[in-house]
């Protein structure tokens, strides 16, 4: 390999491993646990298993990709530099050559199926819902959410953005609220337009469509607050229309749902206007 070669690879190695200690640590300087974050440009830290493998699988690509395009860099600044009309005057007439040829064809097939296995692992681990503890139906409307728990005395309440609570535009005055470490399956459905129920530190998206009952599951591994919000332009109030789940432990969830079923006996009809009235 020519001195320009080593070069470039003990540059390329140093952007490499750069990288690499930008993602392990990106992010967590910044980050605050279920919420966006100033100055925060790598995903949200995880609260899930399938956030887990998504900020996984999100790393594992970025240093692919990494890797790739300097070599192909490398590569670039090689023809460049030696292959030249001035450095190289007269040039090889060489046309082909079998064994690279196989080699940039299977190279490229074996990272794509190195990207196709986990990319589905994932998806699969996304979409087939585990046996659920809990049952939450999620009902996108023009412009707040509502929360039913069938398994927990069927109550149902209304989720509306709170002005006055923290983080901004995120806090609401009836959170969703969930054990910890328990898998929730959660039924999303719509009832005028197409909404989005969003959570990114648990790794959820799906889309709440009326007419439609879709369904997806998260299991928070720690309890605190964690914010979405809709994610399917619908409306003018598209962006006051927040998604918080309180996560809390077993003693406490069982106290939150005797509490609730008391107060929304009503069926959610009380705490229509409240987004700015009493909490809980
Ligand atoms: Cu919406």
């Amino acid at each position: 390999m020519s001195r320009v070669g080593r070069h470039l690879l003990g540059l390329a190695t140093i952007a490499v491993v750069a990288a690499g200690i930008m993602l392990a640590t990106g992010g967590v300087a910044f980050a605050e646990l279920g919420q966006p974050a100033p100055w925060e440009w790598h995903l949200q830290p995880s609260g899930s298993p399938v956030m887990d493998n998504i900020v996984w699988f999100h790393n594992f690509l970025s240093v692919l990709i990494i890797v790739i395009t300097l070599f192909v860099l490398a590569l670039l600044v090689i023809v460049v530099v030696k292959f030249n009309a001035k450095a190289n005057p007269v040039p090889s007439r060489t046309t082909h050559n079998t064994l690279i040829e196989v080699v940039w064809t299977l190279v490229p097939v074996l990272i794509l199926v190195g990207i196709a296995v986990p990319s589905f692992r994932l998806l699969f681990l996304e979409l087939d819902v585990p046996k659920a503890d809990l049952t939450i139906k999620a009902t996108g409307k023009q412009w707040y959410w509502s929360y039913a728990y069938p398994d927990n005395g069927k109550f149902e309440f209304d989720s509306l953005l709170a002005q006055d609570k923290q983080p901004r535009l995120l806090g609401v005055d009836n959170e969703m609220v969930v054990p910890v470490n328990k898998v929730i399956r959660v039924q999303v459905t719509g009832a005028d337009v197409i909404h989005a129920f969003a959570l990114p530190a648990f790794g959820v998206k799906i889309d709440a469509i009326p007419g439609r009952l879709n369904e997806t599951w998260f299991k928070a591994t720690q309890t605190g607050m964690f914010y979405g919000q809709c994610s399917e332009l619908c409306g003018k109030d598209h962006a006051f229309m927040p998604i918080a789940i309180r996560v809390v432990n077993d003693q406490e969830f069982a106290s939150w749902v005797e509490s609730a079923k008391k107060k929304y006996a009503s069926g959610g009809t009380s705490t229509f206007a409240s987004a700015a009235g009493p909490t809980q």
